[in-house]
Order: structure tokens, then C-alpha cells, then sequence
């Protein structure tokens, strides 16, 4: 959905902000004596009481483990926790259930892929293709494969918008690139990456494709199967989810394939010391009791999202990162780190003078969460020649009033250090 559609009224009608604003207790209240302006949503989102009322129901009423008891409270939690898995394939549109792996989060999600499809698939002198705006979850468990294997990472370039170059990522697949991994949004640049292209060029080259979609399941629809993808990897704490529970997906066939990762209860048919069979998949991945209370409060951000009708959650995201890009890109000495045709969720800047760690000081006196620092993307930083930016994140709870409020801040602080 674009932001033209959505302004000239023919996209979704808009989200009640005001009354989804009530449906997230911690957003009512002050900081420093001022309202609290909350736009630190990429790091992690605030949570709607929906999801704390699940969590606490669960450990009040039926907290059991589960796929063990035959006792009530512990039927009640497995099929709590199958319908939890049942909403995470909806919400992605995965074929089966049993393509979606709990895990702790996007994190976990790609240590796994890593750790068991990379090792069995990657050998001496194969490649590993990531890029160059990955968070250091989609690049470090890829460094560690790679320095055990003698195998090597390449990366592909961004330009100045903080765009892949798509002609360098055709060069750069080789007949010894064994897997792709790339964020579908990133986390410092707000970049939305063109996965299918990617992934047809991938797969033309029978190279399967790894995304991770922490910065994207907040703010578009997703749809693994349209997609192709091989593996979507998110964490449930950046969509209204607790955090300590995540989801990989994996495509059946791909799964089917996969050694195991961690070993364990739940993840075995049997055991003797002589030899152990492994259950079947999403549970051979899934050893040790899971957060069951964490995937029950997943499953329940998933309905709200659902309900409040993801388009209209994207047409929102759109409007406010639209807006906040011309405000904020107006402010003398600001400069936008991450000006990409197609972004989402994120606004990265810098400011002349001002480290940003000091205008994080500044805004936090005002109220106002954003986040500073490298992001968790010190390549991103590299690339651009900075140490550091400030982000502001948005959600569906946000306003525009609130990024009226930052504009204030930012000038503010522009004035102390001018
Ligand atoms: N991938 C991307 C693109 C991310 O933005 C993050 C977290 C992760 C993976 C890791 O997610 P986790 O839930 O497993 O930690 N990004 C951020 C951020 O931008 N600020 O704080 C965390």
C-alpha cells in the first residue's frame, strides 16, 4: 500500500489510533513530567493488554507442560500452543503447521539454519552470500559457519540510499554460493528489499534463500509461499509478542532435510545409549519445554494484528514514516541515513554537531524513546562513514502529533549544541 493511495483515500480506512492507544496500558503514562512518546518500536514494540490478560490466564489457570500429560491442564496447554502454531501459518500463510519452528527469536531462528542446514550443506571453499545492511544476528552465526567450514562470507553492496545493488548480487552468486541470506527490511536503513527478485535470481542458481523479516512482519502483509522463500525468520517482541519466543519457517521439503539442532526431550522418538531417532519436524527442532506462556502471547499479537487488518497497519506505518521523513529531513543540520525508494517501520538521521547519544539524552528529558547507536549494524555505520545514528520506530499506536513532538526535541537539542 502506498502512502499516495492511502492519502487519496483509496487505500484502507485508517486505524483508530486513539482507541488502539488504549489497548497498550504502558503508553498512559509520564516520563520526566512529560507524555510518553514511544518510537523506539524496532528494538522492541510496547504489548496490548490482549497479550498480557493471555499470559497471565495462562500461568493462572493452566500452566502445564506440553505433549507430556495426559492430565488436563496440560491438554489445555498443547492445544493452546498448537493454536498458536496454527495462527503463526496463517499470519505467514505457510502451508502446514508444521513449517513453523518456536524458537526465541529472528536470533535463534538463523544460529539454527546456520548450525544445521549451513553445516550440513556448506563445505571448504563454498560461499555463504549475505549483505551489507544485515543485522549481526544474519551475519555473525553465518561468520562462525564459515570460519569452521574454511568457507567464505561475501557480501553484497548498498549504495548511498542504502539499496542492494541487485547487478553486484547476480555476480556475486556463484556456483559455489550454497545459501542467501538477506534481510527483508533493515533495521538501520528502513530499506525494503526486492525478495522476489532476489529469490528468483537465487533459485535460478538453485541457491535457497534465507530472510529475515524481524523489521518487516510488523509493517506488511507477509506471504512465505508467494514468496519462495526458504526459511522467514522474526521474533514475536517486535510485533506487540512477548519477548524469548520467535518463529523460523522453513519450507517442508527444506526442513525435511535438516539435521537436527539442539538435542533434548520432545525432539527424540527414542532413545537408547546406542542410538536415538528423532521426532518429526517442527518438534525435532524444538528440544526442552518451550516458552509455551511466550508462543500463546505470540499467537494472540498475530489475532491483534490480524484484526486491526494488516493493511491498514501498513497504510498507517507509511503515513507516519512519510511524514517523519519530511519533518525531520526539514530540520537544519539534519542528514537521513537511508533514503531508499522503499522503506518501512524506521527513520535513521544524524545531526550536525549533536553526537547521538547526547540527542537521546535530550529527547529522553522530553518523554521521547528513539534509539541510538550502531543498531546492532556496525557494517551499515562503516558503509556510511558515522559511528552511530539516531532511529525513530514506529508502530501502530503512534502519531502524528508524537513526531511533532520529536521535531521539537531534535530542534531543541540543535539549539544547546548549535
Ligand atoms: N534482524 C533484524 C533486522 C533486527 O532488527 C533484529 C533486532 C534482529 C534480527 C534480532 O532480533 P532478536 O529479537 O533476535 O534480538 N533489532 C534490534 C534493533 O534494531 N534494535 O534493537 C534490536
Amino acid at each position: 500500500m502506498s502512502t499516495a493511495a492511502y492519502r487519496t483515500g483509496l487505500g484502507p480506512a485508517a486505524l483508530d489510533v486513539e482507541r488502539i492507544r488504549r489497548d497498550f496500558p504502558i503508553l498512559d503514562q509520564t516520563i520526566h513530567g512529560k507524555k510518553l512518546v514511544y518510537l523506539d518500536n524496532a528494538a522492541t514494540s510496547q504489548k496490548p493488554r490482549a497479550v498480557i490478560d493471555a499470559i497471565v490466564r495462562y500461568y493462572e489457570h493452566y500452566n502445564s507442560n506440553v505433549h507430556r500429560g495426559v492430565h488436563t491442564l496440560s491438554m489445555r496447554a498443547t492445544e493452546a500452543h498448537d493454536e498458536a502454531r496454527e495462527t503463526v501459518r496463517r499470519f505467514i500463510q505457510a502451508a502446514d503447521a508444521s513449517e513453523i519452528i518456536f524458537v526465541r527469536g529472528a536470533t535463534e531462528a538463523v544460529n539454527l539454519v546456520a548450525q544445521t542446514y549451513g553445516r550440513a550443506n556448506v563445505g571448504e571453499g563454498d560461499e555463504v552470500l549475505i549483505t551489507a545492511m544485515e543485522h549481526h544476528s544474519n551475519i555473525v552465526p553465518w561468520q562462525i559457519l564459515c570460519q569452521e567450514k574454511h568457507a567464505r562470507l561475501r557480501v553484497v553492496p548498498i549504495n548511498d540510499a542504502g539499496e542492494l545493488d541487485l547487478e553486484a548480487f547476480e555476480k556475486l552468486l556463484s556456483p559455489r554460493t550454497r545459501i542467501v541470506a538477506v534481510a527483508h527490511v533493515s533495521n538501520a536503513l528502513g530499506t525494503v528489499n526486492p525478495l522476489r527478485k532476489i529469490i528468483q535470481l537465487a533459485h535460478a542458481h538453485d541457491v535457497p534463500v534465507l530472510v529475515d523479516g524481524a523489521q518487516a512482519v510488523p509493517h506488511m502483509a507477509v506471504d512465505v509461499q508467494a514468496l519462495g522463500c526458504d526459511f522467514y525468520a522474526f521474533s514475536g517482541h517486535k510485533i506487540y509478542g512477548p519477548t524469548g519466543i520467535g518463529v523460523l519457517y522453513g519450507k517442508e521439503e527444506v526442513l525435511a532435510e535438516m539435521p537436527p539442532y539442539q538435542g533434548g526431550g520432545d525432539m527424540i522418538r527414542s532413545v537408547t545409549f546406542e542410538k536415538t531417532t528423532y521426532n518429526v519436524v517442527p518438534y525435532m527442532f524444538e528440544a526442552g519445554t518451550p516458552d509455551i506462556a511466550g508462543a500463546i502471547g505470540l499467537g494472540v499479537a498475530l489475532e491483534y494484528v490480524m484484526g486491526l487488518g494488516i493493511d491498514r497497519v501498513a497504510a498507517h506505518g507509511q503515513d507516519l514514516l512519510a511524514y517523519a521523513t519530511e519533518k525531520v529531513g526539514a530540520i537544519d543540520g539534519v542528514r537521513l541515513i537511508g533514503t531508499a525508494q522503499h522503506r518501512a517501520g524506521v527513520l535513521s538521521f544524524v545531526l550536525d554537531n549533536v553526537h547521538p547519544h547526547d540527542l537521546g539524552t535530550i529527547l529522553d528529558r522530553e518523554g521521547i524513546a528513539i534509539r541510538t547507536g550502531h543498531h546492532c549494524a556496525q557494517p551499515v555505520m562503516d558503509r556510511f562513514g558515522i559511528p552511530a545514528t539516531a532511529r525513530a520506530s514506529f508502530a501502530v499506536y503512534n502519531t502524528k502529533e508524537e513526531i511533532d513532538a520529536l521535531v521539537d526535541g531534535i530542534r531543541k537539542a540543535h539549539e544547546v549544541f548549535a
